[in-house]
């Protein structure tokens, strides 16, 4: 970073000072910033903060860090705070050493003059990002092999069921790799510290989106798969989906933009922009919010809908695409800060975190209504959570949780006639079987006895790089904790390999387990007998680095898990 030593001395006496008068005047000033500094901190701000905390920093899944807030509550007591009262050295411990809160250490992450920089940076007011328009879109829009130039067949002889999109954090690319022999087919570059990557209805397209809003189209059919198509949505990014219903198949895309707040609909084989709508409105409080993002997308396969949370504003958005010139919305209020969610088994209904309530929001998408709103324990966090049939509950959704030490399992509707029985646990948490805290993903498949969740976001390091292994049968406690960075045989480092996000294979016996480092750290996905839960394979190339998510072409299709 470009601080020398010294303004890095300098900073600290104005540092002491701000302290000082933080303590002693009740209207604090924020400690001085060069225009570089403000630049290296926005930047990092961006890259590191704002996901959690949004760009306003108004909050969500973390705390809201404006320089001076107040709120007052349903009696009319007023509460203030804000950074301006923390001052710079709290501010400085809180970043670096993370809260019990759930807030992770930066202090391995950020050199101490860039956490003292951080510490300042959020004592100013926030920058207001500028706003991207449909012709910003439109400008950015590239095709760069056209459809009339495309391949009609597939072209290779690879089994494309059974191919994963795996997430190149670190680099903005994605590894397509092929999940018979385990070896890499294509590398390709996508947005910078790219997220997710989602099917095609047909199984034919990739859809992979960036932190910085870039959507890239990968044509599978191609002899090397690579992109086709790419956009700019916005400017900073997390969801993208497909429309899936009967007569729609490939026909649009959609990606969700965190910044500025909206979603944008695009043609499904070229990613021509046709419409953005803006997402700013009401939260289910009744407040006006300037920045509700838009977080999880996925298509009903039921009706030609997408289903469009908005963290904020706790918004569920049953967008309408049968006539997107005539774009028809259902709103549906749940609770604040939607993040992750999926499909129970019969893909009727959808599941959503609303994780800083401590709520999962279920959406019926054949009567449009809200169908429960169920409390569980601390920051649920499904991904796409893990569907099975538990023998005392009949069919039940599991997700994870970030802040709670458990699985939360939720009984599901069923229309089969064989679950009739199970009616009345509908929508209660039937069980919380015991992990423990900082899970990021849980997963199983139709074909699996077995339920796997990831400590991906656990303090201790040994917890970190392990998954855990239940057996659906017998929830108790766990057939193995399973310490993955231990039988990847990778050399052992001071970095934490973390174990993230265990996929399936097409046909369900395997599981792909990332072990995600530094960018430097030499990365690798294990790659488990579902079965006997012995090592298959540890796939590792100085090529795959920070391995995340991973998405298998077939389940991510079909939405199974
Ligand atoms: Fe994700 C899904 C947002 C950090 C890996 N993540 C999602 C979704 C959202 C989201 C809204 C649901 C998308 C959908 O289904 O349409 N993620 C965010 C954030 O805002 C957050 C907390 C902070 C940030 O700054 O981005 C964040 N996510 C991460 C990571 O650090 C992870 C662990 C590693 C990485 O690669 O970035 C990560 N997120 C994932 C994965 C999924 C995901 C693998 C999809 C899960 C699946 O199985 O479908």
């Amino acid at each position: 970073m470009n601080v020398s030593r010294l303004s890095s001395v300098a900073a600290m006496v104005l540092a002491t000072f701000a302290i000082s008068a933080a303590a002693q005047n009740k209207n604090p000033e924020a400690p001085p910033m060069t225009t570089g500094e403000k630049e290296i901190a926005k930047k990092i701000y961006f890259e590191r903060c704002a996901g959690c905390h949004g760009v306003l920093r108004k909050g969500a899944t973390g705390k809201n860090l404006e320089p001076h807030w107040s709120k007052t509550d349903k009696d009319d007591n007023k509460t203030e705070g804000g950074m301006l009262s923390l001052g710079q050295s709290r501010i400085e411990k809180i970043i670096g050493y993370g809260t019990d809160g759930g807030m992770v250490n930066f202090d391995d992450i950020l050199t101490r003059d860039e956490l003292s920089l951080m510490a300042k940076y959020i004592q100013h007011t926030p920058d207001v990002p500028p706003e991207y328009s449909f012709k910003d879109t439109m400008d950015s829009w590239k095709v760069i092999v056209a459809v009339k130039d495309r391949p009609t067949r597939q072209m290779n002889k690879f089994n494309l069921k059974n191919f994963f999109s795996v997430t190149l954090r670190d680099t903005g690319e994605v590894a397509l790799i092929d999940g018979d022999t385990k070896e890499i087919r294509s590398i390709v570059k996508t947005g910078y510290a790219v997220h997710i990557s989602r099917m095609s209805k047909s199984g034919r397209y990739v859809y992979v989106i960036g932190r910085d809003g870039r959507l890239s189209l990968i044509d599978l059919w191609m002899e090397k798969p690579g992109v086709v198509a790419e956009v700019k949505i916005g400017f900073d990014a997390r969801s993208v989906d497909t429309s899936k219903f009967k007569g729609f198949e490939d026909t649009y895309a959609i990606a969700g933009s965190y910044w500025p707040p909206q979603y944008v609909i695009m043609d499904g084989d070229t990613l021509k922009p046709r419409k953005v709508v803006s997402t700013r409105g009401m939260t289910v409080d009744g407040e006006y919010h300037p920045e509700p993002r838009v977080a999880s997308i996925v298509a009903s396969e039921i009706k030609p809908e997408w289903v469009v949370n908005i963290k904020e504003t706790g918004q569920i958005l049953l967008v309408d695409y049968s006539d997107i010139e005539n774009l028809k919305t259902t709103t549906i209020g749940s609770a604040k800060f939607l993040h992750d969610g999926g499909f129970d088994a019969s893909k009727r209904y959808f599941l959503v975190a609303a994780n800083a309530s401590n709520k999962i929001a279920a959406v019926d998408l054949k009567t449009g209504k809200l169908a429960a709103l169920v409390d569980t324990a601390k920051i649920p966090h499904p991904g796409r959570g893990a569907n099975f049939v538990h023998p005392q509950f009949g069919p039940v959704w599991a997700t994870g949780h970030l802040g709670a030490d458990v699985v939360t399992l939720i009984s599901t509707p069923s229309e089969e006639a064989k679950y009739a029985k199970y009616k009345a646990f509908n929508w209660k948490v039937v069980q919380e079987v015991k992990h423990v805290p900082g899970n990021l993903f849980v997963k199983t498949h139709p074909t699996s006895k077995h339920l796997w969740a990831d400590s991906a976001q656990n303090s201790d390091k040994e917890l970190a790089e392990s998954v855990s292994v239940w057996n659906l049968s017998d929830l108790s406690k766990p057939v193995r904790t399973i310490n993955v960075f231990k039988d990847s045989g990778l050399p052992a480092t001071k970095a934490t390999r973390r174990a993230v996000h265990p996929e399936y294979s097409a046909d369900g016996t395997e599981v792909w387990i990332s072990l995600w480092g530094g960018k430097t750290d030499q990365s690798a996905i294990v790659v488990y007998d579902d079965k006997t839960l012995a090592v298959k394979k540890v796939i590792t190339d100085p090529k795959m680095i920070t391995p995340t998510g991973k998405f298998n072409v077939y389940n991510t299709q079909h939405d199974i898990y």
